[in-house]
């Protein structure tokens, strides 16, 4: 890899941006410039990146002159605003939204899943980064899927309120602490207290009942794994945890796959690590994921109810793996073949 390139981060306020920066560093991204573009609100702000002051600057139009990779995390709307003028200007998009993810002429990749996907870049100028908790529950299913095939997935989610940005975050710090001094605190964010509580909704609802992110992981999941007829159902949970998602998956394979054969393998899986030792207690968690870049799976058995089934526990830090580590291995790949 002979090239530096110019990257361009926007949003790079928010903490999934905040995040990017910070892993472009640790991973030696080859930068030559770096260009970091926020809202309004953000603009003259001052941010590190390898111990030198970079400026905020506002997103515009024009912000992408020069530019030969973009990667944004400032909401869908602006994705869809932005990312075409990006494009437009000669940039590679990786963006963090929903906006793109099921646009025929994306890719939506992740790098240990399907990096091959990536190629098809060029019709658009964008590549969609997926959906936290579809990431982390594909990374630990492909392996499993290349040895039985995957007929049918069920999965209940347990979020992070990271996800929702820095905004949540101090919402369940501010409801803690007035929990704790005898105090009342009105939600904002979530649609009830998140504090003590679990919320069985995460985006909107649609017509057929569930909500958005609950239909992200049914389609994201087919379109990465690449195959449409992968029958999937999830219920996705807001609980009170900071950093990182957890997830109890249940697959039914075509054929079967045992418990032992099954953990062979995710240990051989890239970005995967098995946590599961149960009779120590030794299991992946949440605080134990938050910070680390791997997809932890564990509580790995048999599901008794059925002939060609696993269940298993997989936790993943949602603003690293699940947004920007994710986001910036895919902008690896993409300089080390095609630019
Ligand atoms: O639409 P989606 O795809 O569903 O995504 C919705 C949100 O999810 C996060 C991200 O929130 C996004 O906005 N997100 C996106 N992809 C994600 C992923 N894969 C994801 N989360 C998890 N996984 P976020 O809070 O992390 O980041 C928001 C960033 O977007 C910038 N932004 C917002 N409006 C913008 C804009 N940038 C350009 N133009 C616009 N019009 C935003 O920048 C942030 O970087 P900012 O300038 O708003 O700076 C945030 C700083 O300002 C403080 N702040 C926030 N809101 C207010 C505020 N201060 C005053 N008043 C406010 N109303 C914050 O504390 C922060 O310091
Ligand atoms: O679609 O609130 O990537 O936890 C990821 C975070 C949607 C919201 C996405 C959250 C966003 C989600």
């Amino acid at each position: 890899m002979a090239r530096d390139f110019s990257v361009a981060v926007v949003g790079a306020t928010g903490a999934v941006g905040r995040t990017m920066i910070r892993v472009l560093e640790e991973r030696d991204f080859p930068v030559r410039e770096v260009r970091f573009l926020a809202s309004e609100r953000s603009e003259g702000k001052e941010l590190l990146f390898r111990g030198e002051k970079i400026c905020v600057q506002r997103l515009d139009h024009n912000s992408f002159d020069g530019v030969d990779i973009a990667i944004f995390s400032a909401g869908a709307e602006r994705s869809l605003i932005f990312a075409p003028s990006a494009a437009r200007a000669g940039a590679v998009v990786v963006d963090n939204s929903s906006a793109w993810r099921m646009d025929p002429e994306v890719p939506l990749v992740v790098p240990e899943v399907n990096p091959h996907a990536i190629s098809g870049y060029k019709t658009k100028g964008i590549i969609a980064n997926p959906n936290c908790s579809t990431i982390q529950m594909v990374v630990a299913l492909k392996p499993l899927y290349d040895c039985a095939r995957i007929r049918r997935i069920v999965v209940s989610t347990y979020q992070a309120v990271s996800g929702s940005g820095q905004k949540a975050i101090t919402e369940l710090e501010e409801q803690v602490r007035a929990w704790v001094d005898g105090r009342s605190s009105e939600p904002r964010v979530y649609p009830h207290q998140i504090a003590f509580n679990c919320l069985p909704q995460i985006d909107i609802f649609q017509e057929n009942g569930y909500t958005r992110e609950e239909m992200k992981m049914v389609n994201e999941t087919r379109k990465i794994m690449e195959d449409p007829e992968i029958r999937v159902t999830a219920t996705t949970v807001r609980v009170p945890v900071f950093y990182s998602h957890s997830e109890a998956v249940n697959v039914e394979f075509e054929k079967k796959i045992s418990a032992s054969e099954a953990r062979e393998l995710l240990s051989a899986a890239p970005g995967v690590k098995v946590v599961d030792d149960p009779l120590h207690s030794i299991y992946p968690l949440a605080l134990d994921a938050a910070g680390q870049d791997l997809v932890f799976v564990g509580r790995i058995r048999e599901d008794i109810s059925q002939a060609n089934g696993l269940d298993l526990w997989v936790v993943a830090d949602n603003i690293r793996k699940g947004a920007a580590t994710n986001a910036v291995q895919i902008a690896e790949v993409l300089a080390e073949r095609y630019l």
